[in-house]
């Protein structure tokens, strides 16, 4: 780790975060029924932001009441209106990103670095392309139109707290569905700043909802009559849960899970690019990616080369304040994420495995994992099984491909998985046999609003982007519509 250098922080002046937040209902900012609420902190300095109101069951019932009204009138707009807000939101995102950037890092501790170049843009980029599509489905004149689902009650997690917001709520919008939306309780700040977006827009009252708060709001709201869709992103256990909880019911479920993705570099691999694309799969916002690379599987006769250039380049990466724009490795979100890694790895040592990490000070307030490094691993190690949704990465090697492969879908989960290659044929062959929902091949973690994503086996069902991610929120009759 280097720090010789001055850190130049993006400005935090860039932001208003007022002392405190409403729940945003009907197009207005309002108190929780039973006036509570909780405070929000910076990760990286565990200083409170803000304090937030938190939704109880009367309000997610006002919400939903609000989301069903409004629905009504949404629903029945041409695609090319709700378009024209669509895009309106899209724009403003655009212009106010530097602000929601800088907001995102505190509220999250990511570096500002990703915020401002992975996050925003592609916040802004889903409601671009989702705009685009509400035209699209109408077929005015040839038939009856797809038919939207009604009120989604949309649960997201702290890693992507505006671009989990923007996955679920831009197709939702486009095919005429309103929302009750609920941020994750250690990342309000964005879907509160999204709410006053589209206020901003013009957006009709209802169509919208953001009620902060806890699991028990998010079950409050998954459980309510009258949400005919579910869309839920965060832990397997939770979404056992909810699957557990809709069985039964009409309501349409989609369920983005866990993760635990293997990065598999073959001998005829560019080393160098290789290398980047590990850092980029496991230590991209601090490894608390559902698709991290969090298995390295790499073939037997490369190594030793591959992990000596890898500890190189881990020795590179500059961990500290995520407003510096210098910054690599920010903060951990939680006190209780960082308790998880770290007992994660601790049971790693415990199991036998071999723990690296480069030299590294970590600042005394905060939140703070250094990049940390597994080998000598088996696949029948924890470290090796479990998601630790962390900058933990564990090394497995290979002697053939089929080993490759065997390894690769050794696990309960399915949802992404790289390739390194020089070979074409090789790439489509192993793609092929890996059950994960996203295969990347001499690349990881790149992400466009035009692709779908979603996961096998425990990783969940269903798929959120491209156009698969409009079928989620259309009646089944309408499917073929947007086949
Ligand atoms: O997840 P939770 P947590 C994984 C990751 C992480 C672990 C725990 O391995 O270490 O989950 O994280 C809401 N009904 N992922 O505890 O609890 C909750 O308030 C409805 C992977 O943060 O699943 C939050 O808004 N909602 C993942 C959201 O669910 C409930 C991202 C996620 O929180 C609820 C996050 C309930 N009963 C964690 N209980 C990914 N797939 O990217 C909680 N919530």
């Amino acid at each position: 780790m280097t720090f010789e250098y001055a850190p130049a922080p993006e400005s935090r002046s860039v932001v208003d975060i007022a002392p405190s937040y409403g729940l945003f209902i009907d197009g207005e900012f309002a108190e929780a029924a039973d006036g509570k609420v909780f405070k929000t902190i910076s990760p990286a300095t565990e200083e409170v932001l803000s304090e937030v109101a938190q939704a109880g069951e009367a309000d997610v019932d006002r919400a939903v009441k609000a989301a069903r009204k409004a629905f009504e009138k949404w629903s029945a707009l041409p695609g090319s209106e709700r378009a024209k807000y669509l895009f309106r939101i899209a724009r403003i995102i655009q212009e106010r990103s530097r602000e929601l950037a800088v907001l995102e890092t505190l509220d999250n501790g990511k570096p500002i670095r990703e915020t401002r170049d992975a996050d925003l843009p592609l916040v802004a980029a889903h409601f671009f392309y989702y705009a685009g599509w509400a035209d699209k489905l109408d077929h005015a004149g040839y038939g009856p139109n797809p038919e939207p689902l009604g009120v989604a009650g949309q649960v997201i997690p702290w890693n992507f707290p505006l671009l989990m917001l923007a996955w679920k709520i831009a197709p939702a919008l486009a095919t005429g569905n309103t929302v009750v939306l609920k941020p994750a309780e250690t990342t309000p700040l964005s879907a509160l700043f999204f709410a006053d977006i589209c206020r901003q827009a013009g957006l009709p009252k209802g169509v919208v909802n953001i009620l902060p708060g806890y699991g028990d709001t998010g079950a409050a709201l998954t459980a309510h009559p009258d949400v005919n869709k579910v869309a839920f992103t965060g832990s397997t256990a939770v979404g056992k849960a909810i699957a557990r909880q809709v069985a039964g019911t009409d309501k349409k479920v989609t369920l983005e899970l866990g993760g635990k993705g293997a990065n598999i570099v073959f001998d005829d691999a560019p080393i160098d690019q290789a290398v980047e694309g590990i850092v980029t799969g496991i230590f991209f916002n601090q490894g608390q990616v559902c698709c991290a690379g969090s298995r390295l599987l790499v073939q037997e006769s490369i190594q030793d080369e591959l992990l000596d250039s890898l500890k190189r380049r881990l020795s590179t990466l500059r961990l500290g304040d995520p407003l510096d724009k210098n910054t690599d490795i920010g903060a951990i979100n939680s006190a209780e994420q960082l308790a998880r890694i770290t007992a994660l790895a601790e049971t790693g040592e415990a199991e036998g495995a071999e723990r690296w990490s480069p030299q590294c000070e970590l600042p005394s307030t905060g939140y703070w994992f250094a990049p940390t490094l597994f080998t000598n691993v088996t696949q029948a190690h924890t470290i090796a099984r479990d998601e630790i949704f962390g900058p933990v990465l564990s090394v497995l090697s290979f002697r053939t491909p089929e080993e490759a492969v065997a390894k690769a879908n050794n696990t309960q989960y399915g949802l992404s998985a790289g390739i390194w290659t020089e070979k074409g044929s090789r790439i489509l062959a192993v793609a092929n046999k890996l059950r994960a929902g996203v295969v990347w091949a001499n690349t990881f973690n790149k992400f466009d609003p035009t692709s779908p994503f979603g996961g096998y086996k425990e990783s969940g069902f269903g798929r959120e982007g491209g156009r698969h991610g409009l079928e989620a929120y259309l009646a089944p009759s309408s499917e073929a519509s947007v086949k």
